[in-house]
């Protein structure tokens, strides 16, 4: 509940700021999108991962208002990006489960998108396997209002939620994100590779883009790519950085 009450402060108080993370085309090392990754920074403190206030933002709901802002947040910053003349590449945003679930949430994404200015086509929204299985009926029709927006849809977390092919058919998804415990021992865990190897083929079979998370290696791109797997996303290629690093990208790439 102490946690609780600096977490209320620190969204008034702008203590909370967003990372973004590199996405690139594999084969070519082209950037070809950011995701954007919530952190909070109290003043003259170490930096809290949200993996220690997420949870916590979920039960309290507080998520929903910090959504709202990671949201707007991201939005804005993709748009001052094509303002400055870098070439367009798309912005990631995670939704967690309580936000995704609230009746107002299509709204919200409406409202942010029309006030930001940003094309819709920018926009990437990651809900993860286990929420987009919670209630199957009522995930396909918030993605269909999405996708209708022309908003990009993926599945993040994929290989960790159980999903039935059955269900995955009827999500109007575009990109499934491998989880990253499948890529981690990707070249030494057969295992491993066998579900690297099938959640790539299943996404290509249903022409969705697939991205592998997690990548630290050169090893694991040779496999990834051996296997068709066309994107990818970690610390081997790019760390979620802070804006102005995450410019050094974006200068590169346009
Ligand atoms: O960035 P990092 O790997 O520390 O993130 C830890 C977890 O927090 C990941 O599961 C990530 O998806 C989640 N996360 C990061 N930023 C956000 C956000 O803005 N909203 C939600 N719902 N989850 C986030
Ligand atoms: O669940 P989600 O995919 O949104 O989580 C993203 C989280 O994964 C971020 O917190 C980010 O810091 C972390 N991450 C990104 N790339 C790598 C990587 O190459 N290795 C590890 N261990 N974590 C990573
Ligand atoms: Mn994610
Ligand atoms: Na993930």
């Amino acid at each position: 509940l102490l946690l609780e009450g600096r977490l209320r402060r620190a969204i008034d108080e702008g203590h909370l700021v967003l990372h973004y993370q590199p996405q690139f085309d594999l084969g070519s090392r082209r950037l070809v999108g950011f995701e954007a990754l919530l952190r909070w920074q109290p003043p003259g403190e170490p930096m809290i991962s949200p993996a220690d206030f997420i949870p916590l933002a979920e039960d309290s709901g507080l998520i929903v208002p910090i959504g709202e802002w990671v949201l707007r947040t991201a939005c804005a910053q993709n748009l001052a990006w094509q303002r400055q003349g870098f070439s367009p590449v798309r912005m990631a945003v995670n939704i967690s489960p309580r936000q995704f679930r609230q009746s107002s949430f299509i709204e919200t994404v409406d409202q942010v998108l029309r006030q930001s200015g940003l094309d819709s086509g920018w926009l990437e929204l990651e809900i993860t396997e286990s929420c987009a299985m919670e209630n199957v009926e009522a995930t396909i029709e918030s993605l269909a209002h999405l996708k209708k927006r022309g908003i990009h849809l993926a599945i993040d977390d994929f290989g960790t939620g159980f999903s039935s092919l059955n269900y995955l058919k009827r999500f109007p998804i575009s990109k499934l994100k491998i989880d990253r415990s499948f890529v981690r021992d990707i070249n030494h865990d057969p295992n491993d590779a066998a579900i690297a190897a099938s959640v790539i083929a299943l996404g290509r079979s249903m022409n969705l883009e697939v991205v592998a998370e997690g990548v630290e290696t050169e090893d694991q791109v040779a496999f990834l790519c051996s296997e068709g797997c066309r994107l990818g996303q970690g610390f081997l290629m790019g760390r979620p950085l802070p804006v102005d690093q995450a410019e050094k990208y974006l200068q590169a790439a346009s």
